[in-house]
């Protein structure tokens, strides 16, 4: 196991294979068995035209001598930002097949975000585009590079500026006989996690454990080697990769479609051209997707399932998909550590609409306790504990942090409140944890918090989720300023120009005298929570 990482207890590691969960099968394994079985078949389509099984196999395997002769190694670490391009495919698997690990960041992440990947976890490369959506990413390296210099290269897909081509490890000479077998047992990856704390954690997952987890949502999604993935969301976000996402469609054989953004206008002449038969989405663009759905004329009558997962789906929308998309709706509640829970497609209309799901496997433990651990009565709302075969036992490098997020006998707290329905099926009814769910994208509020306290103007801050119609959630900063007459917007730029995500940027500053707090003097983020629903929902009436 890589050092920093926590194991499955060996009880556990056999039992999961014993039940056959772990299959002792590698990402690199599974690459070359569907190269070998659908030589010819399609993988990948995107606006750079398509690739079959047997040719991205082809390229991971010269770009895996290219990585070789520039000096990554087994178990290095180097982080992947690319967008929804081929490219991103074959530098994953590359990486897989010599054994280093792709750390995956999202394309919104900046020198903040991404400098502190590198440095936490030594990375020896980093992989980016040269622009995507109208940002230079070699500006953003420069910066990254001249904060961490121990990063050795950086790769650009496309005008390399100063740094270099990736076009040009593909020419490296065969080194075949050099590539290290990974042990399917090991971790293959880092997942980064929505994150609680002032920094975001690392997800250690196992090739074991990740490709049970594809096997798994592939089979309760119905995926085949007809199947046809329209991947809209970020690929690099877990939910758009693995469930069952660009990963559990290549495990199915079936074809992936990458689109570079969710517009209607972009992906539903998509839909009709490819003949996409799945597609995964997040409310906020199901929403969008509805509405243009209702108001023009599009031909989606080959989707039969459309997922909404990442945030909570509220059931007056859930129920139009079926009336206006003509599909089968599929919610998904799932996390980077591990659980995912899918709606079956077969369910009744009630449960899909009104329920989050059950767990994709048989051998996933839930547990919901109050704040004392002790189980609650059945159909009473707590907090949400699991264990099993594709959840992790601990971060990456975080001793302190997990034992605060795993139980000793090693269930994961999820932060997340939720009931059980009398047939097993899970009701997320709110969030324990300080995190803000901005339509899916996830924000830390000790993250944001400690950004601004490093202004001069900023006595105190907290940062909490306020209600929106569109996203579910956006963030509300409120700041306790000093004398001097610091504004919003003020706080905002700073934020960005200390390179935070865009998203993370808080959507509303309210500035006051004091923090209110709770009996044991910390501070109250409910009675900030309920001030800023109360404000909001009083002008909006006005
Ligand atoms: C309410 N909250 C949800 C849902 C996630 C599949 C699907 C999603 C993710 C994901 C993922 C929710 N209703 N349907 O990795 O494989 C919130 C919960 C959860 C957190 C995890 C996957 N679906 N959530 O969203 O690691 O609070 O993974 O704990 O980004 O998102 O976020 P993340």
């Amino acid at each position: 196991m890589l050092a920093g990482c926590k194991a499955w207890p060996e009880e556990f590691a056999a039992r999961y294979r014993q039940a056959g969960c772990w299959q002792g099968e590698t990402f690199s394994g599974m690459l070359r068995r569907r190269a070998v079985e659908y030589g010819d078949r399609i993988a990948i389509v995107s606006g750079d035209g398509r690739m079959s099984y047997a040719e991205l196999d082809e390229k991971a395997g010269r770009l895996a001598s290219g990585f070789l002769q520039l000096g990554i190694k087994a178990r290095d670490r180097v982080i992947v930002q690319l967008p929804n391009i081929p490219q991103f495919f074959e530098v994953i698997f590359a990486l897989f097949r010599i054994g280093a690990l792709p750390v995956f960041s999202l394309p919104a992440h900046r020198k903040n975000e991404i400098a502190y990947l590198c440095e936490f976890t030594e990375a020896a490369a980093y992989v980016i585009p040269d622009t995507d959506a109208g940002f230079d990413y070699r500006g953003l390296a420069k910066q990254v590079r001249d904060a961490v210099p121990a990063l050795r290269h950086v790769l650009v897909v496309g005008e390399p500026g100063e740094f270099t081509p990736l076009a040009d490890l593909y020419d490296a000479e065969p080194m075949i006989d050099m590539f290290e077998e990974s042990d399917a047992g090991d971790v293959a990856f880092l997942q980064l996690s929505g994150g609680t704390t002032g920094l975001p954690k690392l997800i250690p997952r196992t090739h074991d454990d990740y490709i049970y987890s594809l096997r798994q949502s592939a089979g309760i999604c119905g995926l085949n080697e007809y199947s046809v993935y329209l991947a809209a969301l970020p690929v690099a976000h877990n939910y758009p990769l693995s469930s069952p996402g660009v990963l559990g469609t290549l495990y199915a054989g079936g074809k992936i479609v990458l689109a570079r953004g969710g517009s209607p206008d972009e992906v539903f002449p998509l839909i009709a051209a490819e003949g996409v038969t799945i597609a995964a989405v997040v409310p906020p663009l199901a929403l969008i997707w509805l509405d243009a759905a209702e108001s023009r004329h599009f031909d989606l009558s080959n989707l039969q399932v459309l997922q909404v997962g990442g945030a909570k789906f509220i059931a007056e929308a859930a129920k139009r998909v079926r009336t206006s998309i003509g599909c089968k709706l599929q919610q998904v509640y799932g996390m980077a550590e591990g659980l995912v829970n899918y709606t079956r497609l077969d369910d009744p209309e009630d449960t899909i609409i009104n329920t989050q799901g059950r767990p994709m496997s048989p051998y996933d433990e839930i547990r919901i306790v109050d704040d004392a651990d002790e189980e609650v009565a059945p159909g009473e709302v707590g907090h949400l504990l699991t264990r099993g075969p594709y959840t992790i036992r601990g971060y990456y490098q975080a001793e302190d942090h997990n034992a605060k997020s795993f139980t000793a006998d090693g269930f994961y707290r999820t932060g997340d409140l939720a009931r059980m329905t009398s047939d097993h099926y899970l009701v997320i009814e709110g969030r324990a944890k300080d995190q803000i769910n901005r339509g899916g994208d996830k924000v830390a509020a000790e993250e944001v918090e400690n950004h601004l306290l490093a202004h001069p103007g900023v006595f105190d801050a907290a940062v909490v989720s306020m209600p929106d119609e569109y996203l579910g959630e956006r963030t509300c900063a409120f700041v306790i300023p000093y004398e001097t007459s610091v504004t919003g917007g003020e706080l905002k730029t700073f934020l960005k120009e200390r390179g935070l995500a865009v998203y993370k940027i808080p959507d509303r500053v309210e500035f006051v005298d004091s923090l209110p707090q709770t009996g044991v003097g910390k501070v109250s983020k409910k009675m900030l929570r309920d001030s800023i629903a109360e404000k909001t929902k009083r002008l909006s009436k006005k």
